[in-house]
């Protein structure tokens, strides 16, 4: 049983770390380094990986699985050779969802509670409260009801917000709306004053987050994205705010990363940057979910969770 670890994920992240992560749970898995430490490509069974070189998967004819270093996977699927059957196992730690959902309880309450005006009127030291709905007078709506989305749903539904969702297949979350697919799209924004963006990124998704889209919600409306840049369209964003339909926007990822230091939405003053910061993968949990997962497969069953080919995601 070997595990290639490589791509992308070797400038970033010291193998030595991970090999001992991984042994510790793992003590009989030899960790193999790419590009030099490959060895018979016929031994890898598994390989740990992001933005990997095109075709490079390929190689490995006995994989049994592909761990991605990420939950978005889009650096993985525009290889357009990857070795058909072979389960890619998306990285979705528990930690990973408890962060996530930490920065968008976060985001939903300084929109819901006002935190966006005190900043402005703290500038120009204007003393005026603001009482706003309660949370179920809130409606919050969760683009994207994954591994991500559900638990944010789940919390946010929690703390008493009037939350639905909107996905590809139905979802059954105690008190949450589910709004399914392109005939429930409008209807779902027009009853959404906090938009959270918590998509796949696939074809379908990118840009939906553009003119017609921002104007189907009611105006005064927030949009938190955490889910990829590619999702917006930046220009009709700007338009949105400075019109005072969208009031604000809380971005995590963008179309190139860093944000460019030109980017007009680093100097907006409605729109809020934070640095693709939202959750991340801590090595120790990364490599427990690793683990758990080969285990799983060893064990002949299922690692979770998987991407759907067909799907895309
Ligand atoms: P999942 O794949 O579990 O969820 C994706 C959601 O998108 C699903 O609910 C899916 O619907 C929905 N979806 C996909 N295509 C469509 C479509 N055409 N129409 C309607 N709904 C669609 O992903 P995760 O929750 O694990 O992660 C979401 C994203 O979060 C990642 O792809 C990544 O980009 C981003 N991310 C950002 C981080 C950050 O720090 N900012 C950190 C980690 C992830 P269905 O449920 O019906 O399949
Ligand atoms: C991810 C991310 O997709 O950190 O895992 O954005």
């Amino acid at each position: 049983m070997a595990l290639l670890f490589g791509g992308y994920l070797a400038d970033i992240h010291d193998p030595d770390v991970w090999r001992a992560l991984l042994r510790r749970h793992l003590p009989e898995l030899d960790f193999r380094t790419w590009p030099d430490g490959v060895g018979d490509p016929r031994d890898i069974t598994f390989t740990l990986v992001h933005d990997p070189a095109m075709g490079e998967l390929k190689r490995y004819p006995n994989l049994k699985a592909i761990f991605t270093f990420g939950a978005g996977i889009e650096h993985i699927m525009k290889d357009p050779d990857l070795p058909v059957g072979v389960p890619i196992v998306r990285l979705v730690s528990p930690d990973l969802v408890d962060r996530m959902s930490e920065f968008i309880v976060y985001w939903v309450l300084h929109y819901h509670r006002g935190f966006h005006r005190f900043s402005t009127q703290e500038r120009q030291a204007h003393w005026e409260k603001y009482r706003g709905p309660t949370t179920a007078e809130r409606r919050v709506g969760i683009l994207g009801v994954g591994e991500l989305g559900a638990d944010a749903a789940e919390k946010l539904i929690g703390l008493g917000f009037n939350v639905a969702g909107w996905s590809r297949r139905p979802k059954s979350i105690a008190n949450m709306e589910s709004f399914v697919g392109g005939d429930d799209f409008l209807p779902f924004l027009a009853r959404t004053e906090i938009l959270v963006c918590l998509l796949a990124t696939t074809p379908a998704t990118e840009g939906i987050i553009n003119a017609r889209t921002l104007a189907a919600l009611p105006k005064g409306a927030f949009l938190i994205n955490l889910a990829r840049g590619a999702h917006v369209v930046d220009d009709d964003l700007i338009v949105a705010v400075d019109s005072g339909h969208v009031a604000a926007a809380a971005l995590d990822v963008f179309h190139q990363e860093p944000l460019p230091a030109a980017h007009p939405f680093w100097r907006h003053p409605r729109i809020t940057v934070t640095p693709h910061a939202a959750a991340w993968h801590a090595p120790e949990h990364a490599a427990e979910h690793i683990v758990r997962n080969i285990r799983c497969i060893l064990d002949g069953k299922p690692p979770h969770p998987v991407v759907d080919h067909a799907a895309g995601y």
